[in-house]
């Protein structure tokens, strides 16, 4: 097996492959979260039904946090208990015959506060201005300015701070880098994330994750980026 940016089509279905693990878990998570569950049992949930569904494992440990956990991107699942309208974000991993999948999603259970949905949808057209010029030839680091420009100009330019995308294979991070040091140029059949987010230190954060083909916008998993609240 080669370690490449640029995907074979044999990579690239087997990405794909466990990325539709990941988006059945993401099913049952929606289905079965519920008030008074800790973070650890959601973390723990999520590694069981990703067995379930074919994979050999997950392709890195799942963060999961809930309300003011958000706020840190690499957050460690913790007893904190669900409680009734706050974020919750849960990014994951599969993998599958070992290659990667990673996506993250922040949605509610319950209602969002204004301010909430008003930070999720600056993240959202984050993203999609960013998908928006994701193709061969563009710059790495120019997929990264026009995700970051769009959070600067809302006002949260200091809240994002992180990188945009990164490849994935059989490495969870790998070629190419898409962030404000990045030199990589995009090409057909690399396999990237775009995973804009804002964190708001105590109170909450969203990141929305998504991963592409490059020569498609349109993402790889079946998932909307519409802010979730569930009843
Ligand atoms: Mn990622």
């Amino acid at each position: 097996m080669q370690n490449k940016a640029v995907k074979t089509e044999e990579e690239i279905s087997l990405i794909v492959k466990s990325a539709e693990i990941i988006d059945s878990v993401f099913d049952e998570v929606l289905k079965s979260i519920a008030i008074g569950q800790t973070e650890k049992e959601v973390a723990e949930f999520i590694f069981e039904k990703a067995i379930e569904y074919g994979a050999e494992g997950l392709s890195f440990d799942t963060i999961v946090a809930f309300g003011e956990n958000g706020a840190e991107p690499h957050h460690v699942p913790t007893d904190r208990k669900l409680k009734l309208n706050e974020f919750v974000t849960i990014d994951m991993g599969a993998k599958y015959k070992s290659y990667c999948s990673d996506f993250t999603r922040t949605f509610v259970v319950g209602r969002a506060s204004s301010k909430m949905k008003e930070i999720y949808n600056v993240v959202k057209n984050s993203s999609l201005k960013a998908v928006k010029i994701l193709s061969a030839g563009v710059a790495c680091y120019d997929v990264d300015k026009v995700a970051r420009d769009h959070i600067a100009l809302a006002g949260y330019g200091d809240k994002y701070i992180h990188g945009t995308g990164h490849g994935v294979g059989l490495e969870i991070h790998e070629a190419p880098t898409l962030n404000t040091k990045s030199n990589e140029i995009l090409e057909n059949g690399m396999v990237v994330t775009i995973e804009p987010g804002i964190y708001i230190d105590g109170e909450m954060g969203v990141r929305i994750e998504n991963m592409f083909i490059v020569g498609s916008q349109k993402p790889i998993s079946r998932h909307t980026i519409e802010l979730i609240e569930i009843a």
